[in-house]
Parts: structure tokens; C-alpha cells; sequence
């Protein structure tokens, strides 16, 4: 397993429910690195393009309105096992099935506002970044806590 950069965002709701700082600190705790953050309203066009593989299915337009709807707070998270790991930290995209423990099981109910985004794989968190991110926006940097994180 490899390191990985992953794009982790707080949606709006988990913004203004006043979530933000509590996602970033389960990424932190866990050890991973931020390497890039801002707060984000983005616009339609932006938001289809994120979800365009979702484009047929009946919610995406309600999806496209919540996305838009205020600032979400936009992320890349990297370390070992990034993109998956960061699917587990979210939970399950319907937070009813979410356990305890992950965000979305501990902070949502229905799956529209489901709190929180997380790539879903490599490929397609290399695309994310390169959506929400300049290249100039992506920090590399020694994380002080590096080998007390990884053998
Ligand atoms: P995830 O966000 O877990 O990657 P996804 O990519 O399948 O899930 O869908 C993107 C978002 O679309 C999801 O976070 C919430 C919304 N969504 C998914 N399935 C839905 C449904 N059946 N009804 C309403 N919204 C849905
Ligand atoms: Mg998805």
C-alpha cells in the first residue's frame, strides 16, 4: 500500500452544521496529511462536472442544488492508504447504514445530506484534485509526526 492523495470535502450542510472542524481532526488524528484546504461555493457547472457520472440518475439534479446550495470546505488528505481509508473514516454513502463511529453514522440520517464527500478510488481522486485544485494550491510538505506514524 502506497501513499495516496484523496479529495475529502465537507458538504454544505456539514459546514453549516458547524462539522468542519471535527472532520479535519479525525483525518488528523489518524495520522494523515493536509495538503491542500479551502472553502469553496461552488457553481452548477463545477458540481455536474465533480458528479458527471451520476448525470442520469433521478436525485442528480436535488444533488446538484444541495451541492451548490453554500460553501463546502475542500480537501486533499495523503498517507498510506488514503482513498480507502478515507471511504471507511466517512462511512456509508446512506448514513443509516452507516456505523458508529464513521461521520456519516455519527452526525446524518438521510442520504442527501450525508455530510461529507470521499473519493472512491485512486483514479478518480486524481481527477477530483485536479477539478477543485491548481497545482499551486497542493502543499508538499515533512509532517513533523511522520515516523511516529509509520513504522
Ligand atoms: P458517495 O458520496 O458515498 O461516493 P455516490 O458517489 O454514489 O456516493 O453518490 C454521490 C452522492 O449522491 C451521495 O453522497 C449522496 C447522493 N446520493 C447517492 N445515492 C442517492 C440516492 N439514492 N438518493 C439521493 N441521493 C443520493
Ligand atoms: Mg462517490
Amino acid at each position: 500500500m502506497s501513499s495516496e492523495q484523496t479529495f475529502i470535502a465537507v458538504k454544505p450542510d456539514g459546514v453549516q452544521r458547524g462539522l468542519v472542524g471535527d472532520i479535519i481532526s479525525r483525518f488528523e488524528k489518524r495520522g494523515y496529511k493536509l495538503a491542500a484546504i479551502k472553502l469553496v461555493t461552488a457553481s452548477k457547472e463545477h458540481l455536474e462536472k465533480h458528479y458527471a457520472d451520476l448525470k442520469e440518475k433521478p436525485f442528480f439534479p436535488g444533488l446538484i442544488a444541495y451541492m451548490g446550495s453554500g460553501p463546502i470546505c475542500a480537501m486533499v488528505w495523503e498517507g498510506r492508504d488514503a482513498v480507502k481509508t478515507g471511504r471507511v473514516i466517512l462511512g456509508a454513502t446512506n448514513p443509516l447504514a452507516s456505523t458508529p463511529g464513521t461521520i456519516r453514522g455519527d452526525y446524518a440520517i438521510d442520504v442527501g445530506r450525508n455530510v461529507c464527500h470521499g473519493s472512491d478510488a485512486v483514479e478518480s481522486a486524481q481527477k477530483e484534485i485536479a477539478l477543485w485544485f491548481d497545482k499551486s494550491e497542493i502543499n508538499t510538505w515533512k509532517q513533523a509526526s511522520h515516523d511516529w506514524v509509520y513504522e
